[in-house]
């Protein structure tokens, strides 16, 4: 017998540890942004999960439904094909694996590879259909505050902690003019994981930036950083600050929520007997 259930049964942490050792083989890319593809890995696995809906159970990593034209279109998602094209070169490599094992796969990656803590993982999403995709509007929007950003975890099952913890990913990365319309890094360093984020956000003067883009915060010392409306929620909101501070201060405590939060995260959406029984295993970074 070749193939099918039979061979997908089998696989071992040892096979997963070569999805993950090709998936970061190649995330250093000169010339791209700040060298790196992780930054945007990362966002393709967390706008896989953060689509799901505790209520009516649909949406999340399950069935990786961001591979079909409407969600792709979705506007949240815009510059997410270059993780995606990535990430089919890796399928081809290894046809066996679930796009929802190996997007979230990416996203375990793009943390660990970036000197994040180790993310637990485990493997058990199918690909869904079509029918599965999820309606717009899911995502959170940036030009919103604290209320918004309530509606959108607490739907995923997040508390206001975690809401804080899931936020500091904007340690990676930058938003780019042509995806978001918003402009530029959060952090000096956007290919190093780390709790700058909330040291940034709470110790630096901010200012409204003058342009013609949407309203967004620029550093007054450099002008070169950024934050979000959403961000600067996360400042200004009375429950949501004194964890800001928190995580400002302590980076080994926001390692620790963080990973919790992002392995939930990642995991939202799957049917518990897909996992069949197995606990999330630890990838070693390559
Ligand atoms: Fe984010 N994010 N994000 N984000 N995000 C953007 C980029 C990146 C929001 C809006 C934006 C999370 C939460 C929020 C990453 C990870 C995570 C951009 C810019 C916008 C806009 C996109 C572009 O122009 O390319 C908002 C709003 C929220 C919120 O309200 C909470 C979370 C929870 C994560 C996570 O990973 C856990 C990463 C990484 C990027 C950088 C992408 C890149 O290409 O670089």
């Amino acid at each position: 017998q070749e193939g099918g259930a039979a061979a997908t049964a089998e696989k071992t942490k040892e096979d997963y540890q070569k999805v993950y050792n090709a998936i970061a083989a190649g995330l250093e890319k000169e010339g791209y942004d700040d060298g790196s593809l992780a930054p945007v890995i990362l966002r393709l696995a967390w706008h896989a999960s953060g689509t799901y809906d505790k209520e009516t159970k649909t949406g999340g990593s399950n069935y990786a439904t961001m591979r079909f034209p409407s969600e792709a279109g979705h506007g949240a998602n815009a510059g997410l094909h270059v993780a995606r094209d990535y990430m089919e070169n890796i399928k081809k490599q290894f046809p066996w694996i679930s796009y929802g094992d190996l997007w979230t796969l990416g996203g375990v990656a793009a943390i660990q590879e970036t000197g994040g803590p180790t993310i637990p993982w485990r493997p058990g999403r199918i690909d869904g259909v079509e029918v599965n995709q999820t309606p717009d509007g899911r995502l959170p929007d940036a030009s919103q505050g604290s209320k918004h950003l309530r509606d959108i975890f607490y739907r995923m099952g997040f508390n206001d902690r975690e809401i804080v913890a899931l936020a500091g990913a904007h340690a990676l990365g930058r938003c780019h003019v042509d995806r978001s319309g918003y402009d530029g890094p959060w952090t000096f360093s956007p290919v190093t994981f780390s709790n700058q984020f909330y040291d940034l956000l709470l110790n630096e003067p901010w200012q409204w930036k003058k342009w013609k883009g949407p309203a967004q915060y620029e550093d007054k010392k450099t002008r070169s950083l950024m934050m979000l409306p959403t961000d600067m929620a996360l400042a200004t909101d009375p429950k949501f600050k004194p964890v800001v501070q928190e995580y400002a201060k302590d980076e080994e405590t926001f390692f620790k929520d963080f990973a919790k939060a992002f392995a939930t995260l990642l995991e939202l959406g799957v049917p518990e007997e897909q996992w069949k029984g197995k606990q999330p295993m630890t990838i070693d970074t390559a």
